[in-house]
């Protein structure tokens, strides 16, 4: 099996619904990755394990995702000096302002790189993570530029309806 280099964790298994974008994005350049569902407040314990295993196994990056009082990443970016890539999820009350305000108003010297609130934001944290393993990978670097080539001619060959 191949070294896991992306860990994925998000505080609610309710979380997956918009991870699994980042997840999608990680699987389609055949970046070997592992998800998990843990919290930082539920279960900080479990997660800092979590994080100090797979620092120990290689992982070069953190994809973290969470809702509301979101301090998971910054949980995360405070055990390991690897990146550490953050997606505020969508909340019931708020819509994810208040995840997006929680995670990317970290103190200076613990960084957490914040994505677009939800489905966008995971599959672009998704993308960065393979954009920063192409740094070191010829194959990867192509193929992401290939991906990048077939979406622009995407919007190049769109046909706007006539006008009724
Ligand atoms: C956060 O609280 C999670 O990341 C989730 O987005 C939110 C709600 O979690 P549940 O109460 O539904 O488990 O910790």
């Amino acid at each position: 099996m191949n070294k896991t280099l992306v860990g994925i964790v998000m505080g609610s298994q309710g979380d997956w619904e918009v991870m699994q974008h980042a997840a999608r994005s990680l699987a389609d350049f055949g970046i070997a990755h592992e998800a998990r569902a843990l919290s930082a407040h539920r279960s900080p314990d479990a997660l800092i394990e979590w994080v100090e295993g797979l620092v120990k196994r290689g992982a070069k990056c953190f994809i973290a995702g969470a809702g509301g009082a979101a301090h998971l990443a910054g949980v995360v970016a405070a055990k390991t000096t690897l990146p550490v890539l953050g997606v505020p999820i969508p909340s019931r009350h708020l819509q994810g302002l208040d995840s997006l305000l929680s995670m990317v108003q970290m103190p200076k010297g613990i960084p957490v790189a914040t994505f677009a609130i939800g489905d966008a934001g995971a599959a672009n944290a998704g993308l960065f993570a393979v954009a920063m393993l192409a740094l070191e990978d010829a194959a990867l670097s192509k193929k992401l530029a290939e991906f990048r080539r077939k979406q622009a001619d995407a919007v190049l060959a769109a046909k706007l309806p006539e006008l009724k």
